[in-house]
């Protein structure tokens, strides 16, 4: 490809809303452009990436016996209303009507589709077990779309759905669909973590989460150095443990603290560290106060939370300040479990019950009350864990220090026995002619989120650094001087020798600066970049790896060889 008429609208600056490197580079590189946000459109640079990653990923899927279709993002309510998930996503679900009134939605995934596709027509267990998947756009009305294509409105999904006799039929399905997962990933060039997809269930998670690693990644990650145990910090178990003291329990008593609100400043006013004070934390549900209670120096799970309630995401808030001040009948900074109104209802984390003599907000503006006693002053709903893990918890599976890291969810995989097909009634024959319900599990592989997290990985100050697997473009053939002969004639021959081969070139045959051509080879991350200069008549070239920086000098018959070479270091054949 010529660059002189490759589309490749080069940012020097970029608006002040990107910080990610993934979203910088993809905007200076000229591979997307913002339409609204959360909404992108692929330039051609950053959409043969995209090909690159879909095809990697299609590889894989054939390998297990996945089997490509394309379904419709646009899906009719009843499917939804079947499942009883119409209204559970809210306002991140895109809903439309169409000429007459009915509703629709734009797909956000496709659980229910799949399963009416195939349940009046896969009868019989001969056609078990079945994988089925597609690549397609996806919509969710994400609350706060940011990081460019780590969290948009629309993107591209891979999502399989897997089809099975029973649960050891699915469990199978599942391990092959993480075994494609790990050749996928490593194909991509990407350092990731697989972790736990849901709390509890040790062990036999029904969920996993592929986790690109990223200091500025959006999950935190909980993962112990000496077993396998992983998850998010939402999902992770917490086992912070307070033994109950024997110390008895002292007189209530009432302490004026003007002004005083906040952990820190309590603990420095009372000369008492943060475990002997509980954090009483005033939540807006669909229809109620609560009133959650936690040890003071730990931080709330809301995951947890939420999982404990049975309420989606979107109908659970902090309290606003005239609700806090209704309740508490004091200004924010003093809310305690003692005389809240009884309209409240009051969520205490089990370690609270094991506390002692410990400190909570007074319910009266510039009040604390310190020697609280759980069961003695008040009670609650008593739930086992609500709290965030930290780095030095102990691990749940084995007992060692957790150690924290943070990355990007680019896939995950899903156990769902018959979750669907009870719903939408999707059931086979047996062998005995009996109906049976089908077994599902459903995979995703975030396609232009995995595009932005191998940037996060792979990049320096200078640019992208793309892996030889998924780069726009295997080689760039500059010549330094596009007006002399003798340069682009053998930039030219080389462009042509190196395509026979099957390799992607760009040829920099732009009447512009060689200043210019290296700054946007390095931009646009190619991994190798072949300068064709004055040395053309000796038939030197230089020859340059993207991010190993140094530059040799070579005959230009060596320049195959060469290229062969780093195609081998990294673990390709051409
Ligand atoms: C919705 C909306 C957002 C959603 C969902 C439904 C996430 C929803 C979970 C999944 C599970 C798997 C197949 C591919 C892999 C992930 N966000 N999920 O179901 F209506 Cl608005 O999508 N689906």
């Amino acid at each position: 490809m010529k660059m002189s008429k490759l589309y490749m609208p080069t940012l020097r600056e970029v608006p002040s809303e990107a910080e990610l490197p993934s979203h910088k580079y993809l905007l200076r590189a000229g591979m997307i452009r913002k339409l609204v946000s959360g909404v992108y459109s692929y330039l051609p640079l950053g959409y043969r990436v995209m090909k690159k990653i879909e095809n990697i990923v299609r590889e894989e899927m054939d390998n297990i016996g996945s089997q490509e279709l394309l379904m419709s993002a646009i899906q009719p309510s009843e499917l939804w209303k079947e499942s009883g998930r119409w209204d559970d996503f809210g306002p991140e679900m895109f809903k439309l009507k169409d000429r007459h009134e009915r509703e629709f939605c734009l797909g956000p995934t496709h659980e229910e589709i799949f399963t009416d596709l195939i349940k009046d027509e896969l009868k019989s267990y001969k056609q078990l077990p079945l994988n089925l998947y597609q690549i397609q756009t996806k919509y969710r009305d994400e609350k706060r779309p940011r990081f460019g294509l780590m969290r948009c409105r629309e993107f591209i999904m891979k999502d399989a759905y897997t089809f099975d006799m029973d649960e050891e039929g699915m469990t199978e399905s599942y391990r092959d669909m993480w075994r494609a997962y790990e050749n996928i990933f490593t194909r991509c060039g990407l350092d990731f973590r697989v972790v736990e997809g849901d709390s509890g269930a040790m062990g036999g998670s029904d969920s996993h989460e592929f986790m690109a690693m990223s200091v500025v990644g959006e999950s935190e990650i909980a993962y112990c150095g000496d077993c396998d145990y992983a998850a998010t910090d939402e999902k992770a178990i917490c086992e912070y443990k307070i033994e109950v003291s024997d110390s008895k329990e002292l007189e209530k008593e009432k302490v004026s603290t003007p002004n005083i609100k906040t952990i820190e400043e309590l603990t420095e006013f009372f000369n008492i560290p943060s475990e002997n004070f509980v954090k009483t934390l005033i939540y807006q549900g669909k229809d109620e106060v609560l009133a959650v209670l936690i040890p003071g120096n730990r931080e709330l799970n809301e995951v947890k939370l939420l999982k404990h309630l049975a309420i989606p995401e979107h109908e659970l808030e902090l309290a606003d300040e005239e609700t806090i001040k209704r309740v508490t009948g004091a200004n924010v900074g003093f809310a305690g479990p003692i005389a809240i109104s009884d309209e409240v209802r009051v969520i205490v984390d089990k370690r609270v019950t094991n506390m002692k003599n410990f400190i909570v907000g007074g319910n009266e503006t510039d009040y604390h009350i310190k020697n609280v006693n759980y069961n003695r002053d008040f009670h609650g709903e008593i739930v086992e864990d609500l709290l965030l893990v930290r780095e030095g918890d102990k691990c749940p599976k084995c007992g060692s220090s957790l150690k924290m890291d943070r990355g990007n969810e680019v896939g995950n995989i899903f156990q769902l026995g018959t979750k669907y097909s009870d719903a939408l009634n999707a059931t086979y024959l047996d062998k005995n002619g009996k109906a049976q319900k089908i077994y599902m599990g459903s995979h995703g592989v975030g396609i232009s989120r995995t595009m932005a997290a191998i940037i996060e990985q792979y990049h320096d100050d200078k640019g992208i650094i793309w892996p030889l697997s998924v780069a726009p473009y295997h080689a760039v053939v500059t010549v330094i001087n596009a007006k002399k002969e003798d340069q682009m004639e053998l930039g030219e021959k080389l462009y042509k020798e190196l395509s026979s081969k099957g390799i992607e070139v760009l040829i920099d045959d732009r009447k512009e600066r060689a200043g210019v051509k290296f700054t946007d080879a390095e931009l646009i991350g190619i991994p190798i970049r072949i300068a064709v200069g004055r040395k053309a008549n000796e038939n030197i070239v230089e020859f340059v790896i993207r991010g190993e920086g140094e530059k040799i000098e070579i005959k230009s018959e060596e320049v195959l060889g060469k290229v062969k070479e780093v195609f081998k270091s990294q673990g390709l054949d051409i």
